[in-house]
């Protein structure tokens, strides 16, 4: 891999022409124009994403694996030949480790219900860390109520860090899965993912690496992670929405029973007995989100032509400034300040709820998250009820974070003391 230092910062022209390629990007709030800082929720859409959906329906929508017809061998084709670049986006073995899903939530219960639900017993610890999003938490607590299992939490700090020591004390001969984030969504932390799952290995953990906020933004190469499953959502990373991917090593998937039954994840079905389909397949009952597939490989490829490093870079360079300017901002408090972090800032105002804040600055334009972020722990280890969230991407600009400042003048001058 290219080391990050020798890659130059995107200037201006390069970004208006990526902004270029987001429509919606043209849009006007308020009769202001818009500055999208909710990236974290979801990414706006490429046009070539959008087109790629519209071909889809307009010139190849038929149903897959079932058809001796034109139409639906070249569905199939397409819909396979997406697993097939998503695989070599992740850099998996093969492309039948990768496993479609609705998104990360989806991707989290499968592995959840399949393959640990099976394996874990009473007194059996699943470990996960205090800065998990609710749908690397509920899946998690379901096995435990569904198997008497017992759910263990790594302590974060002040920071928003990962406490590392107290990872490598709670895992033990009980543990039977860790499951991290990633990329924190409510405070941005990146976790040191390489060391948490050598340390998991060497007690035969497997660990579950939740990605949804991460694969957009930092490279990720599940087989030089060597983690035993990766989960997203295609929606964060420019994709379409009601897609995502579980990947997961071929003999794990071979091992785990299916999830869901129906059409299309079975060899042949009578009353006695059904014989399952090879993976991926035995894990996609039903008729799967073709479209959606075809726009993910799009928007993966549209990611890989202008590079995760110059991205990285850009958006490194869009935190530094966001959270020096969001400093300068009276009676403003970061929540989430770890050494590494991905573009994400989440802060509160010492006098205005969260909500408030979002209310004037959507007046103002610009689109932020207020709330829990779906992350409530997160919220209580900090001592507040909800945060404002500038998550950025690619098409953002120092403009955007000028804006968002402006805007935090206008929260002072409403409701400043
Ligand atoms: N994990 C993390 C870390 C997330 O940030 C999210 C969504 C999910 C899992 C769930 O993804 P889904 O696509 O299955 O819904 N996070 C957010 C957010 O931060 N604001 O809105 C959704």
């Amino acid at each position: 891999m290219t080391p990050i230092e020798s890659l130059t910062i995107p200037d201006a022209p390069t970004i208006a022409r990526w902004r270029d390629d987001f429509p919606i990007l043209r849009t006007r709030v308020h009769g202001k124009p818009l500055v999208y800082l909710d990236n974290g929720a979801t990414t706006q859409k490429p046009t070539a994403v959008i087109e790629a959906e519209r071909d889809y329906y307009m010139h190849a929508n038929a149903n897959v694996h079932r058809g001796v017809h034109w139409l639906s061998q070249r569905a199939t084709r397409d819909y396979e030949g997406a697993r097939a670049r998503i695989a070599s986006f992740l850099n998996a073995a093969q492309p039948e480790e990768i496993v479609f899903v609705r998104g990360t939530t989806e991707a989290i219960n499968l592995v959840a219900q399949s393959d640990v639900r099976g394996r874990i017993k009473p007194g059996d610890e699943i470990l996960i860390s205090a800065m998990e999003h609710h749908s690397n938490i509920v899946p998690w607590q379901l096995v435990c109520e569904q198997t008497g299992a017992q759910l263990r939490v790594v302590p974060i700090d002040d920071s928003g860090t990962l406490d590392f020591e107290a990872y490598e004390r709670m895992i033990n001969a009980r543990t039977r899965i860790v499951a991290v984030t990633h990329v924190s969504n409510a405070l941005g932390t990146i976790n040191p993912v390489e060391r948490l799952i050598d340390i998991a290995h060497a007690h035969d953990v497997p660990v579950l690496l939740d990605g949804a906020q991460a694969v957009a933004h930092v490279p990720v190469d599940v087989r030089a992670l060597d983690c035993d499953f990766y989960a997203f959502s295609g929606h964060k990373i420019y994709g379409p929405t009601g897609i995502g991917v579980l990947y997961a090593k071929a003999n794990r998937l071979k091992a785990m029973p299916p999830w869901q039954g129906g059409g299309d994840m079975i060899r042949s079905v009578t009353f006695e007995r059904t014989e399952y389909n090879d993976i991926p397949w035995k894990f996609e009952a039903g008729t799967p989100n073709i479209a959606g597939a075809i726009g993910l490989a799009v928007a993966l490829d549209y990611v890989r032509a202008i590079g995760i490093e110059v991205i990285g870079r850009h958006e490194a360079q869009l935190l530094a400034d966001a959270t020096e300017a969001m400093r300068a901002v009276p009676r403003v408090r970061l929540i989430g300040t770890a050494q590494d972090k991905a573009a994400i800032v989440s802060f509160v105002h010492e006098d205005v709820h969260a909500h408030d804040v979002g209310t004037i600055l959507d007046h103002c334009g610009v689109a932020v998250r207020a709330g829990h972020h779906c992350a409530m722990p997160v919220m209580q280890r900090f001592g507040v009820p909800a945060t404002v969230r500038a998550s950025f991407a690619l098409y953002n600009t120092r403009e955007d974070i000028d804006a968002l400042v402006a805007a935090m003048r206008k929260v002072q001058e409403v409701f400043g003391r």
